[in-house]
């Protein structure tokens, strides 16, 4: 089958349908100039993960934590969603039951305006006081760029504020997990733009699949999960994903 068979069957497993759920990856937001953690100009290729994305990285040396983090904060008030965010954008108003879950932390989906998001490693745009002072209100927003200080400190007792994303080694928040668990009983899940190799995201369309979703990963690459579910179609996200809008609304 080719890539137009592909996604027409897609697009006709789509049609009617009401509970769509999409997961989403670094390689969505790619084509908006976001580099990726593990492709070839990934964010890994020139750091270790375990030394800027863990808590105990932060314990060590929380000036050189922040200064990645200001660092990407800078480059992300530069970028604008693409094709793709758009796209999902549109989806998540037209299924009466949409959800996107997805792993980026950038703010990109939001700033396309999707509907009924799921950020299941944060968000870059959040902070929180690194000692949970008492005063302070759990997270909040603050798009400062740069900060002025780094490390930025609490405004509540003056002690560090830590980026409001998930490190490795740190557990997923309960409330999203069950949330993104009740939108795996779908009738369509889609990957789009994830390696798959981050638990628990990575665990999400097996589990969508094995409640009886019709299961499709979208990536330029295969994956592990490209084995796993009922269709990979391999590609740029945003040309797939404009392909299928065109098929879903009727247009070449
Ligand atoms: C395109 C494209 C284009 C490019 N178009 N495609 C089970 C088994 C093994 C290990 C574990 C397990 N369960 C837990 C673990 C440990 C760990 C883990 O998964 N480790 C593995 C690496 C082995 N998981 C955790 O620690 C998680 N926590 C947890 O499980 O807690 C349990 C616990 C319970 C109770 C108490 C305590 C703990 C937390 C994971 C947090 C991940 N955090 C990060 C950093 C976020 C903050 C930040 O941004 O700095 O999240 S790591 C990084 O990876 C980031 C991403 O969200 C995540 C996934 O990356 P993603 O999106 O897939 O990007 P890439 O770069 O990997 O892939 C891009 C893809 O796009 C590629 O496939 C390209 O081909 C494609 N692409 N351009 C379409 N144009």
């Amino acid at each position: 089958m080719n890539n137009a068979d592909r996604l027409q069957t897609v697009a006709d497993r789509l049609r009617d349908k009401r509970r769509v759920t999409v997961l989403t990856g670094a390689g969505v937001s790619a084509a908006s100039g976001v580099p990726t953690f593990r492709g070839p100009d990934g964010l890994w290729k020139k750091q270790r993960p375990e030394t800027l994305a863990t808590a105990d990285a932060f314990r060590r040396d929380p000036r050189v934590v922040w200064e990645w983090y200001d660092w990407r904060r800078q480059v992300l008030s530069t970028k604008v969603p693409n094709r793709a965010h758009e796209v999902l954008a549109a989806w998540s108003e037209r299924f009466p039951n949409f959800t996107l879950i997805t792993q980026n932390v950038d703010g990109l989906h939001e700033r396309a305006g999707t509907r009924n998001l799921i950020r299941f490693h944060g968000s870059i745009w959040e902070v929180l006081c690194w000692d949970r002072c008492a005063n302070a209100p759990g997270r909040w927003w603050d798009d400062t760029v740069p900060f002025p200080q780094i490390p930025p400190s609490c405004p509540h007792c003056g002690g560090m504020l830590r980026p409001g994303v998930v490190w490795f080694g740190e557990p997923i928040d309960p409330d999203v997990i069950a949330k993104s668990t009740d939108a795996l009983d779908c009738d369509v899940f889609f990957t789009v733009g994830t390696s798959a190799q981050v638990f628990p995201a990575a665990a999400l369309a097996h589990e969508a699949r094995h409640r009886g979703a019709f299961t499709v990963e979208l990536n330029l690459e295969s994956t592990p999960s490209s084995n796993a579910v009922d269709l990979s179609v391999q590609g740029p996200a945003t040309d797939l994903l404009q392909t299928l809008e065109e098929l879903l609304l009727g247009r070449p």
